[in-house]
């Protein structure tokens, strides 16, 4: 159950720690579904780190109908329930999942971004809760803009791999500022956390992620879901995940299909 200050934090924040919400189990299964991940990278895997710099960043989404743990985890545990009750909806469905691995030594940077102009979905309802598998301390965290999921502003999706902006056309975008340069200006929240911890955070919550100087690995899952509000949408120019081949909604209806299954029902 998440409490009332909880729920209260996320709606002013737009992010917020959960304190050993995801068993070791959980984890484990998890930290297995990476490394078969790894091993076997899907159609959409990136590999951010240039050849021959140190370390890797590794990313990789939309592999949940493959990957059994992944599945699983989606269906099987408790975390569904922290989106519907986090989200204030009564209806959850399955968006995705995303991997985003950085091995000890990766110099690159997450750049600053947020998560819901990357998506074909309009609505208020898009939440993540990204998953540590290893402990993160401060220096590895990621880092959130407090309030920045209701300023009103769509900022145009970032590339990963070298911080440029994405063709992307939808009128209500805007080019991302230099947040780095702006840290300043803004209440940046940033948490150490143990593995079973998590951080949910809006789809609108601008944020970003250090380098890995440390020795560990900083292997984190990102599930993601929508409720009852959201729509899936075309945009004209970049989408990421692109929508998918086959099974997807059509356009303007609310996600419920093979592909963005409903987890808990209305
Ligand atoms: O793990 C990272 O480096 C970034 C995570 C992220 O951008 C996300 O989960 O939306």
């Amino acid at each position: 159950m998440i409490d009332q200050d909880t729920r209260t934090a996320y709606q002013r924040d737009g992010a917020v720690p959960l304190r050993q919400v995801v068993s070791m189990d959980w984890i484990e299964r998890l930290r297995e579904g990476v490394e078969e991940n790894l091993r076997q990278p899907g159609p959409y895997a990136k590999h951010y780190t240039p050849e021959g710099n140190p370390g890797r960043f590794f990313g990789d989404y939309c592999n949940w109908q493959r990957i059994d743990a992944y599945r699983d985890f989606f269906f099987e545990s408790p975390i569904k329930q922290l989106a519907a009750q986090l989200m204030d909806s009564p209806k959850v469905n399955l968006y995705h999942e995303h991997i985003l691995v950085k091995e000890p030594g990766t110099k690159e940077r997450t750049p600053w971004h947020h998560d819901q102009p990357y998506y074909p979905i309009d609505g208020e309802h898009i939440i993540s809760f990204w998953i540590p598998l290893d402990p993160v301390t401060q220096e590895t965290a990621i880092e959130f803009i407090s309030g920045s999921h209701a300023w009103g502003r769509w900022f145009t999706p970032a590339r990963f791999v070298d911080s440029k902006t994405h063709a992307a056309e939808d009128p209500r975008f805007e080019p991302p500022p230099d947040f780095e340069a702006q840290r300043a200006q803004h209440r940046v929240l940033q948490w150490p956390l143990e593995v079973g911890d998590c951080i949910a955070f809006h789809g609108l919550t601008v944020h970003g992620a250090p380098a890995n100087a440390s020795p560990n690995r900083r292997r984190a899952f990102s599930a993601r879901f929508t409720g009852a509000d959201a729509r899936f949408v075309l945009r004209s120019g970049f989408m990421s995940p692109p929508p998918p081949p086959s099974g997807g909604p059509t356009p303007g209806a609310a996600m419920d299909s093979a592909a963005f299954p409903v987890l808990i029902a209305a």
